[in-house]
């Protein structure tokens, strides 16, 4: 898999470096070959060098819009060296194998920032240099190719080191950046060009990935949308086959994708997991025997919210599970597989979808999440930071007790997965109380614990209607199911009040990141009630 560079192309529009790597490649015996103004710049350098033409056979023409534009040019870029037609054909007509190609596209992205008017911007939209990166990028088997004078480095240490020849290792990871490169490079104009046209619809340009669909709307109907594809192996809503139902929206595809990454927490081998969505925010997630058990206490924890909901699935749909899962308004349902009794009983609900992924995504894999804001794009890395993981470290006088800590461990699961500040009250592995998106930990608490009281009460009412009057007659209160509960904080208490609702709540156990100046207090509040506390040293912030 090791290259021997013979001839190098160089035609650069930066041409930062240029010298010192041309004078290297010369003193290993490297032939090189450059477009006009890259061989001006060499020659004044004192450096040998041939003109493009003696390839092409072909002058340059049009101001230098078609120079490189040849098959004499692109032969010795794409032609198979180990093919013998190939080899034949590059015999016949003259043509003469390129093995490095160093380009360096026409500065539209600095054009267009400097402020330059329209024609000089549609001039520096560069032709034949992405073409010859991309013909390079894809012949890398045998082409070693630079986009950047921060490559020319590493290209020199490489041939240096190997004696005049790259790897097959080296020679794709410069294929990969060449294709970024160009894609970056499109993508720029294609923005610019939006904008000057004014009218066009956004999601018609391409930021990344290739558009796979357009959707009938956005997030509200008088915003257009689109679905774009980037070919990651991910599992996941992009990548699923659709089994039945309407087309997804765009929420459904946005609250999917929130729904599928959560249960991929679970390790299937483990245990049967679902989880309940809505809005990006799961409304109630559940372990158990199997899906149905997990399902029916998924569901318990917010019927209300369940309604119209997606859910989500880390196993094979079955039957059981399917007909549980029917009989509630439900848009979506995910799941990595499908038994045929599953899908025949989905059937008889028209308009439900039916997504199989065909697996799980792995929570731990690295990867990037995209965020626009005004003018700009919010890259980071994705949060894979999984509870089992981390080092649990108890902070009261009380540690947790097995179940309690099993509990912990799934409330801080599902919290990672809830936009913040997320509160998320857990019993028997399940949710039974889950306060998102609000502006104080304190108000996610209390909406956590009056939605664990509004579920005791649901549950009550759908008991018989003689026992409910027998229990109220008897002055039973409706008993929450926060009462002997686990709570997940995403992030830490600021200070022990959001601690404090959560024990009036009847929390026995609490997990969190700690690491608030009020750490003390926070643990002091936690010993007076004989509550255990774990602390996780890492944040999972969700917005
Ligand atoms: O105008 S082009 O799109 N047509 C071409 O055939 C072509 N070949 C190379 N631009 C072309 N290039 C670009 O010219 C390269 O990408 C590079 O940016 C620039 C180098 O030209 P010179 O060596 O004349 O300075």
């Amino acid at each position: 898999d090791r290259v021997k560079v013979r001839r190098a192309l160089l035609s650069v529009s930066d041409k930062t470096g240029l010298a010192e790597l041309a004078r290297a490649l010369a003193g290993m015996g490297v032939e090189l070959v450059s477009t006009g103004g890259t061989r001006k710049a060499l020659e004044a350098e004192g450096l040998a060098v041939r003109d493009v033409a003696e390839l092409t056979g072909f002058p340059e023409i049009m101001d230098g819009r078609v120079k490189t534009l040849h098959p004499g040019v692109h032969g010795g870029l794409l032609g198979v060296r180990a093919d013998p037609a190939h080899a034949a054909a590059m015999e016949a007509h003259g043509i003469a194998g390129i093995d490095l190609l160093v380009v360096t596209l026409y500065p539209f992205e600095a054009t267009v920032a400097s402020g330059a008017d329209y024609a000089s911007s549609v001039e520096n939209i560069d032709i034949g240099g992405p073409a010859m990166i991309r013909a390079a990028a894809k012949n890398h088997a045998y082409l070693t190719v630079a986009t950047d004078p921060a490559d020319y480095a590493e290209i020199l240490a490489a041939l240096t080191e190997g004696e005049g020849e790259t790897s097959l290792s080296l020679r794709q990871k410069l294929a990969a950046r060449a294709f970024a490169r160009t894609a970056a490079y499109d993508s720029a104009i294609a923005s610019w060009f939006a904008g000057e046209v004014g009218n066009m619809a956004p999601e018609k340009v391409s930021f990344a990935g290739t558009l796979a669909e357009t959707l009938r709307y956005g997030e509200n109907p008088h915003q257009s949308a689109g679905f774009y594809r980037h070919g990651a192996a991910r599992p996941g809503v992009a990548t699923a086959r659709q089994v039945q139902g309407k087309a997804l929206s765009y929420n459904n595809i946005n609250d999917t994708d929130a729904a599928f990454e959560l249960v991929s927490e679970f390790d299937p081998a483990r245990t049967a997991a679902v989880a309940i969505i809505k809005h990006a925010n799961p409304c109630g997630v559940a372990e158990g025997v199997n899906l149905a058990d997990a399902y029916r206490a998924a569901l318990a924890c917010d019927p209300v919210s369940a309604f119209g909901g997606i859910v989500a699935l880390n196993r094979t749909l079955d039957a059981e599970a399917a007909r549980e899962i029917v009989e509630v308004f439900t848009e979506v349902i995910i799941a990595p597989d499908a038994s045929a009794e599953a899908i025949e009983i989905v059937a008889a609900k028209k308009n439900l979808r039916l997504l199989l992924t065909g697996g799980l995504p792995d929570p731990r894999a690295p990867g990037k999440t995209v965020k626009s804001v005004a003018g700009g794009l919010l890259v980071q890395s994705r949060d894979n930071g999984v509870v089992d993981d981390l080092e649990l470290t108890v902070v009261t006088k009380r540690a947790p007790t097995a179940a309690e800590m099993d509990d912990l461990r799934f409330a801080f699961r599902v919290a990672k997965h809830v936009k913040s500040n997320a509160i998320v009250y857990a019993k028997d592995l399940a949710s039974v109380g889950i306060g998102a998106g609000q502006m104080s930990r304190i108000d996610s608490s209390r909406i956590a614990a009056r939605k664990a009281e509004d579920a005791a009460r649901a549950m009550a009412t759908e008991r018989s209607g003689a026992e409910v009057a027998a229990g109220l007659a008897a002055g039973h209160a409706i008993v929450p199911l926060t009462h002997g509960s686990v709570v997940a904080s995403d992030a830490f208490f600021p200070f022990a009040d959001g601690l404090i609702s959560a024990i009036e709540a009847g929390a026995t156990a609490v997990i969190q990141p700690g690491g608030s100046m009020r750490d003390a207090e926070v643990i002091a509040a936690a010993d007076a009630h004989g509550v255990a506390m774990v602390f996780t040293g890492m944040r999972h912030f969700r917005h």
